[in-house]
């Protein structure tokens, strides 16, 4: 299977371990280096686009957006969470790719160290292993549709 990370820079101190995460839950569940491809875009608003972009090839059977957006940062956080996890979920249905979000929303900056991989999990691992699972669930659908 093949796998797309796309991941913001914006609070890149937090970006950068839910990346690792990502990336080290696809490698524990057997993927490769070389499934997988990582994206860099400047923030989380502009995650769906290049998710569309990684979709429209139709190379990859999961791609996860990585993020973080915290909400003592910004007075349009409201905008940023909510166009960033729509526009991941008008991508899964429009192309029929498995998207997982691991785009990080919290009101500290404490919080978000907490669940990039300090006290609360990392929210970037977790959300590469639902990518695993559904990707997997999402092939064998197909396969039994074939079968028929
Ligand atoms: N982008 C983020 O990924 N996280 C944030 O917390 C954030 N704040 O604070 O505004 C943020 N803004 C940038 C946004 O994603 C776009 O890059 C920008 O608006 C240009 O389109």
């Amino acid at each position: 299977m093949r796998f797309a990370l796309v991941c913001a820079r914006f609070n890149e101190f937090i970006t950068a371990r839910l990346l690792e995460g990502a990336r080290d839950g696809l490698l524990r569940l057997g993927a490769s280096e070389s499934e997988i491809v990582e994206v860099m875009v400047p923030g989380a608003l502009e995650i769906p686009q290049a998710a569309r972009a990684l979709a429209e090839t139709n190379l990859f059977d999961a791609i996860v957006g990585v993020g973080a957006v915290i909400r003592g940062e910004t007075a349009h956080f409201d905008v940023v969470v909510n166009q960033s996890a729509s526009g991941l979920s008008s991508v899964a249905a429009q192309y029929n790719v498995v998207v997982t979000n691991a785009i990080l929303t919290t009101d500290t900056i404490e919080q978000a160290i907490n669940r990039s991989g300090a006290k609360a999990g990392n929210k970037g691992f977790e959300a590469a292993m639902v990518a695993v699972e559904m990707a997997d669930l999402v092939r064998k659908v197909r396969l039994l549709g074939k079968n028929d």
